[in-house]
């Protein structure tokens, strides 16, 4: 298995019910190291970006409202099959379909407001992680 990096966000929703600490601890028990976070308030530019490959999406307008509506915190996790196992930290995009124990079975209130995002593949991981931290923010474990 290979050393991988991903990017996720803890989305609007779930930072303004006060669940970040709460989020980086299941990553943390999955084995996923922090590399890098920060908070940000998106801008409609940066949302309507990041999410380009769902413009045509009858969900895209809405998707991009509930984005910025809020501070949101982005990081990059690293570890064994990071992608992959951070998606099934996540579990499915509808909180309904989620298994029992995921992060949206448990925190997502909806299809919409679903708490995380995380990437779904390690090319788009590579590209999300570059739209928004610089290599100089990067801080690969030395111990
Ligand atoms: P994400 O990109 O946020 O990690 O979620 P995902 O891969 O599980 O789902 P994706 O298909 O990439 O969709 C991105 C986000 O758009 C919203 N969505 N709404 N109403 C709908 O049918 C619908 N479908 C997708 C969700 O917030 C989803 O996370
Ligand atoms: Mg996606």
């Amino acid at each position: 298995m290979a050393l991988e990096r991903t990017f996720s966000i803890v989305k609007p929703d779930a930072v303004a019910k006060n669940l970040v600490g709460a989020i980086y601890q299941r990553f943390e028990a999955a084995g996923l190291r922090l590399v890098a976070a920060k908070m940000l308030h998106l801008s409609q530019e940066q949302a309507e970006g990041f999410y380009a490959e769902h413009k045509e999406r009858p969900f895209f307008n809405a998707l991009v409202s509930f984005m910025t509506s809020g501070p949101v915190m982005v990081q990059v996790l690293e570890g064994e099959d990071a992608v992959r196992k951070n998606r099934e930290i996540m579990g499915a995009t509808n909180p309904k379909e989620a298994l029992a124990g995921t992060l949206r079975a448990d925190y997502a209130d909806s299809i919409d407001e679903n708490a995380v995002h995380g990437s779904d593949a390690v090319e788009s991981a590579a590209r999300e992680i570059a739209y928004f931290f610089t290599d100089a923010e990067l801080c690969p474990r030395t111990r």
